[in-house]
């Protein structure tokens, strides 16, 4: 295989669940053949349970009070446990980027608090010749970049399995708000890598966090090495604030939410591969639509690990309640991991006609882009529908086959609005 391939997530998750099984049957004493005879002669649910023990892993249910540093606004946020859904309504009012006091939250763990002066970036392993650690101050003395790029959780949509199916998807029901664009500057992977050392043989390369469940996944060397993988120190011009991974943390361009670590303390450089539940059980494609290849058939792996993102649209509107008659432009964006949007419709009727929206810059990979249709809107009800098509040809289909865990729903989603009349309000 081609290294370049692996810049590829799907491509990399595919050879993860190959070197799993390799691994794993060497470990309890067993070839290779002999494993896949064992998993292909059991019931499904014996090769769920290799590969998903999630159901005897409680997670303890993290103090809500205290989980999040930020102001939880009831209007800027959803709340879901530790985590923070953006409100689509007030980015309305705003720019391209969405500020930090608005940007989602995806926390597995509670925010920890680290004193950034006693703190250490280590970077350790056989893949490394000089194991080093890096002091906060040392880092921001480096070399950095800016990137303008959406973190983007791969359970954003999750909701619309239910509203699609009426079987409702396990994990956090976010509608669209799973999603966040910034612009985060930090000092390059590489260029810390290399400042340790970092061997030809390197191969993966495991990003440990800080908090209380060190939550960890790794990436390959290749996308590592990537001129815009980040150690990410600010955010759109701010000190990265602590929900969203202070002192430092990962930017993973383009690939799914759990890839962009936060709070960092270590990274693990290895020549072997390098696993994790977030990509072995976790972020798991499982359901009757979701064929298996042979190739991870063969492995005994049940289900396809989630991919890049495809494309998706919201409109900046509330889900629910009333907006006043008039004219107006109705505006949405749209945004896909795989590449730039290259076109976006949007209908009134519920599908029924379509009108193309207007595309307006910037237009970024790897970001979204905010679009608009004129809108004479009068009184009624609406079910407003926005399809996106990115660079790639992918266009958002009608629905999404359901898959367990509820991951990467790209489909047509219905918004619901009412339209009553102006009512003129004096000014305040
Ligand atoms: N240490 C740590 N990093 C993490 C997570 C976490 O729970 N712990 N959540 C991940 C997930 S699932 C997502 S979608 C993104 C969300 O980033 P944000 O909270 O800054 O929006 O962070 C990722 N990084
Ligand atoms: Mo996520």
């Amino acid at each position: 295989m081609d290294n370049k391939d692996l810049l590829n997530e799907q491509i990399y998750d595919h050879t993860k669940a190959s070197e799993l099984i390799r691994q794993r049957a060497k470990a309890i004493g067993i070839s290779r053949r002999r494993l896949v005879q064992l998993l292909t002669a059991g019931t499904s649910t014996a090769t769920v349970s290799l590969f998903s023990s999630s159901q005897g892993r409680k997670i303890a249910q993290a103090q809500e009070t205290s989980a999040i540093v930020k102001e939880i606004r009831p209007d800027w946020f959803f709340q879901v446990k530790t985590n923070l859904e953006m409100r689509w309504e007030n980015m309305y009012n705003r720019g391209y980027l969405v500020p930090n006091e608005l940007f989602f939250v995806r926390n597995n763990n509670p925010t920890p608090r680290i004193d950034p002066t006693n703190y250490k970036l280590e970077i350790f392993g056989d893949g490394v010749s000089n194991p080093r650690s890096f002091s906060y101050d040392e880092l921001l003395s480096m070399p950095s970049i800016s990137a303008i790029k959406a973190v983007e959780c791969a359970g954003n949509g999750r909701s619309f399995y239910k509203n699609t199916y009426g079987q409702e998807a396990s994990g956090t029901q976010w509608k669209l708000g799973g999603i966040g664009v910034a612009e985060w500057t930090g000092v390059p992977m590489g260029e810390v890598l290399s400042r340790a050392g970092v061997k030809p043989t390197a191969k993966d390369v495991m990003l440990i966090s800080l908090d209380e469940k060190k939550v960890q996944r790794p990436i390959p060397i290749e996308k590592a090495l990537a001129e815009d993988t980040l150690l990410v120190y600010a955010m759109n011009g701010d000190i990265l604030p602590p929900d969203h991974g202070f002192p430092i943390r990962a930017l993973v361009p383009g690939w799914v939410g759990i890839a962009n670590i936060k709070w960092v303390g270590s990274i693990q450089v290895s020549t072997l591969p390098l696993f994790s539940v977030y990509n072995t059980e976790k972020y798991i494609l499982i359901g009757d639509d979701y064929p298996v290849s042979q190739e991870l058939q063969e492995a005994g792996v049940l289900g396809e690990i989630t991919t890049e993102q495809k494309p998706k649209s919201a409109f900046e509107l509330p889900w629910e309640g009333e907006i006043s008659s008039g004219k107006r432009l109705l505006r949405g964006r749209s945004w896909s991991a795989q590449g730039k949007i290259t076109q976006v419709e949007v209908s009134l009727d519920n599908g029924q006609t379509w009108q193309q929206a207007r595309l307006r810059e910037p237009n970024l990979s790897q970001a979204w882009v905010r679009w608009d249709i004129d809108w004479n809107a009068r009184p009624g009800n609406y079910q407003l529908q926005a399809r996106a098509t990115d660079e790639r040809g992918n266009k958002q289909p009608a629905s999404v086959p359901f898959n367990e865990k509820g991951y990467l729903y790209w489909g047509i989603v219905t918004h619901s609005i009412k339209v009553v009349s102006h009512i003129h309000q004096p000014h305040r």
